[in-house]
């Protein structure tokens, strides 16, 4: 039966973007959703897990029609071997792209202690020397640079293969690790959990399922306490420990008289320098030689929350977001590093004046402008790059701007040490809330966008019936942007939540739900829970905690919800990742993982239920923990 297509009110909540869904239609511009609908029905068997490419004899698909034909591919893999198979790679990509960016942050730490960047510098010395402090650097009497220079070695250490472990696990509870040790699920380092991961699903390797699901998590593990935590934290020390401050969001943060850029991807590094050559007065005079009033940097995706967290910057939105702001017709050049750029943009930013600059050898774009950016070269590069915006001013076509909506205002900047100052330097305040169950228990809800969903109506719906029930909502990743549309960024916003958040929220002056960073900064909220768990003696997967990732779509999300999940963290999706070929696997991650590490997964595509399974699992661990339910 042929499917119906669907209406623009049913793609996205958004006005701004059923705005420019609606113009892109008329322009005859081409969008995710039009090649989602192209695309519909996928591959049953790719959406279930059981197709192999990984040697010659096959490709192979493997039946799900028990006692058929084609129950095993041509080596005599089954459907659970190749379904945790597929698993396994899916989530080493998804290590593999955040603790890339995370080694590039070290790479630009080892440039700035080496003398070889004058672009980049530490901006939170003290941060600094906490963090090697804490890694076991000899800090006393030591010049920031020696300290730098011993922290890089450190770093580059969690990497390799020559240690039992990696350095951040110290911030683990002591239950935990020995629950990864007994599993053999201790992460000892980044490129050895990837590497191993891609060796055991070669053919002819690993061919038990749950021996395979168990170093997926492993891999995951490497992810969120090393390659992200790295991120988080070198970003932190090299660009300044965010703090609460205000900004915008929506596609109305882009302005009709200047000249609009857009940073997107996932690093800072090439976009804290197109700010800075942005603020140059050479080339704010420049801009207005050609009429425009000044120079307007705004965000997507995940570097998008990395300059507002630290910067203040406007986000001028999430995934679904990055084609439909090009067809407002008013960007003068969108500026990429890697991660969650489609495609596609490099067409659409063909249809208008619009520069697509590449500035990642990791990820270069055919037919995109590539600027090489390196930290010896980054700001000048910066400088030449904000000028051909700035001379793309003129080719704009005044006919063809349309800029949707105004903007709304955010409050941003919650690191954990903002939070932690915010409640005096310890987390006994937010404990004694919880205790008392004004805040009754505490849902990081991050990810994406995904076409399959109407855009955001899981990560709003899911966020504000959890704030009804008293539940205080973090938010990373792409769920930023949704939840500073639907004015749950701002200390107003607890007019949405139930009595309890509303008192706490209110008595400190900020919103309901917390903005945490991007993706990598996912491991912020699993330092918060070690710090919590810590606090309460026990494990995290005591706490009355959960996550959520409701629109995801990328292999880094599922990384994350594996690593929250091995954390002790139970974590909801909105759909499945590719896994139900397999009821072995299938099971292992939504019932049989509470037994091995005390989370699961669950599915649920109602935001409503989705909110009811996690108050269960929070009344529970409330339960468990002595506190009024
Ligand atoms: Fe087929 Fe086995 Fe080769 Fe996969 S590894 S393609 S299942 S023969
Ligand atoms: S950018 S991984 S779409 S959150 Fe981090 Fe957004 Fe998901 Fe990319």
């Amino acid at each position: 039966m042929a499917r119906e297509k669907r209406t623009v009110e049913e793609l996205s909540i958004w006005e701004d973007a059923r705005a420019m869904i609606r113009k892109a239609q008329a322009e005859g511009i081409e969008t995710v959703w039009d090649r989602l609908e192209q695309q519909t029905p996928h591959c049953r068997f790719c959406e279930l897990g059981t197709t192999c490419s990984n040697c010659t004899m096959g490709p192979c698909r493997i039946s799900s029609k028990k006692g058929g034909k084609m129950q095993r591919g041509v080596c005599g893999a089954d459907a659970d071997v190749v379904v945790a198979r597929n698993f396994g790679r899916f989530i080493a990509g998804g290590a593999a792209g955040h603790s890339d960016h995370g080694r590039d942050l070290i790479e630009v730490l080892e440039c700035v202690v080496e003398g070889d960047s004058s672009d980049y510098g530490i901006r939170d010395e003290a941060k600094l020397v906490r963090i090697a402090g804490e890694l076991g650097v000899d800090t006393d009497d030591r010049s920031v640079r020696e300290i730098a220079g011993d922290l890089v070695e450190v770093l580059y250490g969690d990497f390799g293969s020559r240690r039992r472990e990696v350095a951040f696990l110290s911030r683990v509870p002591e239950k935990r690790r020995e629950i990864w040790q007994a599993l053999g699920m201790t992460p000892r380092g980044v490129d050895r959990e990837i590497a191993e991961m891609m060796h055991r699903t070669h053919i002819g390797c690993d061919n038990d399922a749950p021996n395979t699901l168990i170093h997926a998590a492993r891999t995951a593990l490497a992810d969120g306490w090393a390659g992200s935590m790295i991120g988080t934290e070198l970003s932190d020390i090299i660009f300044g420990t965010p703090s609460p401050s205000y900004s915008t969001a929506n596609l109305g943060v882009l302005k009709k008289d200047q000249v609009n850029i857009l940073v997107h991807g996932h690093n800072p590094v090439v976009s804290e320098m197109i700010l800075a050559a942005a603020r140059m007065p050479e080339l704010l005079d420049r801009a207005r030689e050609r009429g425009a009033s000044g120079i307007n940097i705004g965000g997507l995706c995940c570097t998008s929350n990395e300059l507002l967290m630290r910067q203040g910057i406007p986000m001028a939105g999430n995934h679904l977001m990055t084609e439909l702001s090009i067809v407002t017709g008013a960007v003068e050049a969108v500026v990429v590093d890697y991660q969650c750029i489609m495609p596609s943009m490099v067409q659409i930013s063909g249809c208008y004046h619009t520069r697509f600059i590449t500035t990642s050898g990791k990820a270069r774009f055919t037919g995109a402008t590539h600027f090489d950016i390196h930290p010896e070269n980054a700001f000048e590069k910066a400088r030449e790059i904000v000028t051909l915006a700035v001379d793309a001013f003129a080719e704009r076509d005044a006919s063809r701007v349309e800029i949707p909506d105004t903007p709304v205002p955010i409050m941003t900047g919650f690191s954990n040490e903002a939070i932690l100052e915010a409640l005096g330097g310890t987390p006994e305040p937010l404990i004694e809330a919880m205790r008392q169950g004004k805040i009754r228990g505490v849902v990081g809800i991050v990810g994406c966008n995904n076409p399959k969903f109407k855009q955001d109506s899981m990560n709003v719906g899911l966020a504000k019936a959890l704030l009804k029930k008293d539940i205080l909502v973090l938010v990373t990743g792409c769920v930023t942007t949704a939840a500073g549309k639907a004015g749950l960024l701002v200390p107003e916003g607890i007019e949405m939540a139930g009595p309890g958040v509303r008192e706490v929220c209110g008595a400190l002056g900020i919103p309901p739900v917390l903005h945490m960073g991007s993706c990598v900064d996912n491991s912020r909220i699993l330092q918060l829970c070690g710090l919590l768990a810590d606090a309460l003696d026990v494990d995290i997967s005591d706490l009355p905690v959960a996550a959520s990732a409701p629109e995801w779509y990328s292999e880094k999300a599922a990384a994350i919800g594996l690593y929250a999940v091995a954390s002790g963290i139970e974590t909801h999706l909105g759909h499945p990742p590719n896994i139900l070929g397999s009821e072995t696997v299938t099971h292992l991650a939504t019932e049989g993982l509470e037994d091995l590490v005390g989370a699961r997964f669950v599915i649920e595509k109602n935001p409503e239920e989705a909110a009811e399974l996690l108050d269960k699992r929070i009344t529970a661990k409330r339960t468990g923990l002595g506190w009024k339910p």
